[in-house]
């Protein structure tokens, strides 16, 4: 309970409550930063119209510039100063707006406004980012991806910063920032770049084996999404939900992809690093621009506080998840990304997220991980935002109306009236005041925990178990998803320099996840992995399930083609009619062909008439694409068989597991390029309603994954 026996006497509860957000609540508080040139004369900051922005102010025509310049000091000035810290994790980002609305099953768990009305939409700001590398490195690196979301509720702000995994690669947060140390580029030289795969990465990793449940999640292909659209979120510690009757219960957030989750593979990720290395970040924004919108749910673990001990495992403990067959995910709202930033750095980089930042009905639970960003966040905004008034950056602004007493230092926006910055005061009405905790409305009121217990610099036993559910992830996931993790682990540590390192992780670790990924990986190093677990019973832990669905990528496949890439191979001589066709086919299942050409050239097609290229072969390669169609047309099909990019094309597309159709006389094209003709996935015929019935079942399953042991034979 408020206990301030000096809240402003004038006030019988709380002021504020008339303030009610809608979607377009964000967007209409940014609308008065928003600054458009159209029209405008050339001004100094100041306001002074500049008459010439191509020449400084000198001693004649040849001689020195003059200090007098103020024109040409302020703009370098201001370029000099241009660059702000980037982040220390998390630096390559990229966001959206939207919004967020609850179903109506979703306020029974907790009291927060966001959750009360399933008529209203919060607007909210999601920004999605790679750990490892700095801001301007590649998208589809093998990494965890950030998946922030700021709600900007009636309440006030509640960020749910999570990741695209569940799990942490740590249990306590002091050991943050050896294990960011560890991961980065390594500091005498600053190399690798968004890679894992270095010495200082697994020699950490492998000494500290609570690292191995989410090592191995990162060694899967959720590591690269093929788009933001297609991945989950979590926001990996369990959290509390309060009710309005004040009851807590233990929560643990997902946010579930609507369009399904899938990845790239290995090889078109690395591919990507070169031909689009803004992949994941033009893919989303080109959606929205678009209006393909990105749309996730918002699921709930809920855990009731007497079945807090009840699991093989404990909640605190961040390297675990809470299996989705134990307690199942109960979707309580709705979230669509529908519009892009207008400026990058104003939004994208200068938003702040905190995990702190809750609002009435959501609490911390005392996850170690959880409790040390709790301090972090703020923390790191001094340096990166210079000075604690960032919440004044328009886009970290609440949209609800906030007072207190803070005042002044660097670059205060706010003009406070009054003379009374302090509470209680007699002088400014007392104002603002405090708001007794209630069920609606009401002051935020920490969760009335009992603690009672010493002060230890200690780790609880209950988080002793490092390895069953890294067990139970390899043991849900598909042998395509197992081959996959097999080679991942065989690529880093052959990047590994140390030897010593590699056979700890081949002889002291791998084999207590499971003594065949051992036993793979080390044959592919020359080390013999051992033929028994190594570690102790406690470490190995316990897990009461053998396999969880939830856990494998195919359990969640698109099952549409709806706004998936199709290339569609066309030259001199194609079938026009039929390009017509095969784009109305995929714009009516919701897909996007898009024409490839060898060059940027109008296509001359058989009929006379002409096909606009929206790319060129090597300017949007199979890698940027989901699946290929080579249209039919005698001469079109043998230029593009003559040409090594189209053969490449097709190639590429094979070894990616891609679904390839070739129309008519296309075939001759898979056959040039040593593309077997009569295999699943690959779909040959004259007719395109026949092509495309297949077509479409095939690429609703993202992959041709039987395909996948044949296509490490293809050069490509
Ligand atoms: Fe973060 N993390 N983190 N983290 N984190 C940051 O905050 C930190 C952790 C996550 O798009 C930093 O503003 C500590 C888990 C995301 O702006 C920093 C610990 C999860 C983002 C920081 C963790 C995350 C960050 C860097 C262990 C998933 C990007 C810049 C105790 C639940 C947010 C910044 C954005 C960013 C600290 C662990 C997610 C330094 C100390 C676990 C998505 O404050």
């Amino acid at each position: 309970m408020a206990n301030n026996p000096h809240t402003n006497p004038n006030s019988s509860g709380p002021h504020d409550t008339e303030f009610t957000t809608s979607e377009t609540s964000k967007s209409d508080n940014l609308e008065k930063y928003r600054s458009d040139a159209e029209g405008h004369d050339l001004r100094t900051n100041h306001g002074t119209r500049i008459a010439d922005n191509h020449n400084s102010l000198k001693a004649g025509e040849r001689g020195p510039t003059l200090m007098e310049d103020f024109v040409f000091r302020e703009k370098l000035n201001h370029f000099d100063n241009e660059r702000i810290p980037e982040r220390i994790v998390h630096a390559r980002g990229a966001a959206a707006h939207g919004y967020f609305q609850a179903y109506e099953n979703a306020a029974q768990y907790s009291k927060a406004g966001v959750f009360k009305d399933p008529g209203k939409k919060t607007p909210v700001f999601v920004r999605f980012s790679t750990v490892q590398g700095s801001r301007g490195s590649n998208d589809t690196v093998r990494d965890v991806r950030g998946f922030a979301t700021k709600f900007y509720t009636d309440e006030g702000i509640w960020d749910l910063v999570g990741n695209n995994m569940p799990v942490f690669f740590i249990q306590d947060a002091i050991k943050f920032p050896d294990f960011v140390h560890a991961v980065k580029p390594e500091p005498h030289n600053e190399i690798p770049q968004g890679q894992s795969a270095h010495d200082t990465f697994w020699d950490f990793v492998s000494l500290m084996p609570e690292s191995t449940h989410m090592v191995l999640w990162t060694m899967s292909d959720r590591a690269f999404p093929r788009h933001y659209r297609n991945m989950e979120g979590f926001g990996v510690h369990t959290f509390r939900l309060i009710d309005k009757q004040g009851k807590s219960r233990f929560v643990k957030f997902h946010w579930k992809p609507l369009a399904g989750t899938c990845s790239l593979i290995w090889d078109e990720a690395q591919k990507l690093w070169g031909r689009d290395p803004d992949f994941n970040r033009r893919m989303m924004w080109e959606d929205i621009e678009n209006g393909n919108f990105l749309e996730y749910e918002l699921g709930v673990q809920v855990v009731e506080e007497e079945d807090e001990h009840k699991f093989d495992f404990d909640i605190l403990d961040p390297t675990k998840i809470i299996p989705e067959e134990q307690v199942p995910v109960t979707l309580i709202g709705k979230m669509v990304l529908n519009r892009n930033p207008d400026n990058y750095f104003a939004e994208t980089e200068q938003v702040a997220f905190n995990p702190a930042h809750v609002v009435p009905g959501i609490d911390f639970s005392n996850d170690p991980l959880l409790q040390g960003r709790l301090f972090s966040y703020l923390d790191t905004q001094m340096l990166r935002l210079g000075g604690p008034n960032f919440h004044e950056i328009p886009i970290n602004q609440s949209v609800c109306p906030f007072h207190n007493n803070q005042r002044d230092s660097m670059h205060r926006q706010t003009i406070n009236k009054g003379q009374a910055s302090y509470e209680p005061n007699s002088i400014d009405g007392g104002w603002p005041s405090e708001t007794p905790p209630a069920p609606e409305h009401g002051g935020f009121e920490s969760h009335y925990e009992r603690i009672d217990a010493h002060k230890v610099r200690a780790r609880s036993g209950s988080f002793g178990d490092h390895y069953s559910q890294a067990t139970l992830f390899w043991n849900s996931q598909s042998d395509v998803e197992k081959e996959h993790i097999i080679a991942a682990y065989t690529f880093e540590l052959s990047k590994v320099q140390r030897p010593w390192i590699r056979e700890r992780v081949i002889k002291e670790i791998l084999p207590n996840i499971d003594l065949e990924l051992a036993r793979r990986v080390g044959e592919m190093h020359g080390i013999e992995a051992p033929s028994q677990k190594p570690a102790s019973t406690d470490e190995l832990g316990h897990s009461s399930l053998s396999r969880s669905t939830a856990l494998t990528l195919m359990a969640r496949l698109p099952e549409s083609i709806a706004m998936r890439k199709v290339a569609v191979l066309v030259a001199d001589g194609v079938d026009a009619k039929q390009v017509e066709a095969i784009k109305s086919q995929l714009d009516a299942e919701g897909a996007e062909a898009m024409i490839i050409a060898p060059t940027m050239s109008p296509v001359k097609a058989s009929n006379g008439k002409s096909v606009t290229p929206d790319a060129m072969l090597n300017g949007l390669p199979s890698v940027a694409v989901d699946a290929v169609i080579v249209a039919a047309g005698e001469q079109s099909v043998d230029a593009l068989a003559k040409s090594g990019l189209g053969r490449y094309y097709v190639q590429e597309a094979y070894k990616h597991l891609k679904v390839i159709a070739a129309l008519g006389e296309g075939q001759r094209l898979l056959a040039a390029a040593n593309v077997p003709v009569q295999e699943e996935g690959i779909i040959c015929g004259a007719d395109l309603q026949d092509v495309f019935a297949n077509f479409s079942e095939a690429l609703g399953k993202h992959r041709v994954w039987s395909r996948d042991d044949k296509a490490n034979m293809m050069p490509a």
